[in-house]
């Protein structure tokens, strides 16, 4: 009996719309981070992006809150198993900042303030699929989960979604980040549990 009801359980997880296999809905918004917050006034706050020929293109908090901005609802997936379904942000999308670079490179690399580091290829982060955001419900972006501002692509694992973000790096091969380094996956979508290294 007591697999019959495991089987049921399992099944009954998965058949919730929005919700990848192997995780769980949760309506608390967990912080997970590898280190300490850090705290970055916003007069030293910036966001660069650096081409595989090493030019730059780099905003300050005034030049980024310029920028056209947009609200986001969107689902979320970590790979520890928590979603949240529908959450809401308000930020630039990353369609907007790479509007003007010229790159030819397929790869990047996000960094934060205090070194936090995640690959994602460039495709992942046009079309719509990646943002800066600076706020969350409705309030500025609490500095546990990532303020003033953090990049979402929320259609890879939370761990691909940069808190504190402070550029990124176009590379013309794949590097593992932070996570990656440690045997997480590569590229990390919850749809096909890439959780770690050979999933
Ligand atoms: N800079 C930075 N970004 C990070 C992390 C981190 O430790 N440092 N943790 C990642 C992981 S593993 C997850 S699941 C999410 C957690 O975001 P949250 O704390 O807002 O829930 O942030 C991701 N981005
Ligand atoms: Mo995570």
């Amino acid at each position: 009996m007591a697999i019959i009801s495991r089987g049921f359980g399992g099944r009954r997880r998965e058949s919730v719309p929005g919700l990848p296999p192997g995780q769980y809905l949760t309506h608390d918004f967990p912080v997970l981070s590898a280190g300490p917050t850090p705290r970055i006034p916003l007069d030293r706050w910036h966001f660069t992006i650096t081409t595989e020929t090493g030019e730059q293109k780099s905003w300050n908090w005034q030049e980024f809150q310029a920028l056209p901005s947009e609200d986001v609802t969107t689902d979320i997936h970590c790979v520890t198993k928590w979603s949240k379904l529908g959450t809401t942000w308000h930020g630039v999308s990353l369609d907007t900042l790479l509007a003007d670079v010229e790159t030819s490179a397929d790869y990047t690399m996000v960094h934060s303030f205090g070194g936090y580091t995640t690959n994602v290829p460039l495709e992942d982060l046009l079309d719509g699929k990646a943002w800066i955001t600076y706020r969350f419900d409705g309030d500025d972006l609490a500095p546990e989960h990532g303020g003033p501002a953090r990049m979402i692509v929320p259609h890879l694992y939370f761990w691909k979604s940069a808190k504190w973000v402070n550029g990124m790096q176009m590379m013309n091969s794949d590097e593992p980040g932070f996570w990656e380094a440690a045997g997480y996956h590569m590229y990390g979508d919850p749809w096909l549990e890439q959780r770690y290294q050979g999933d």
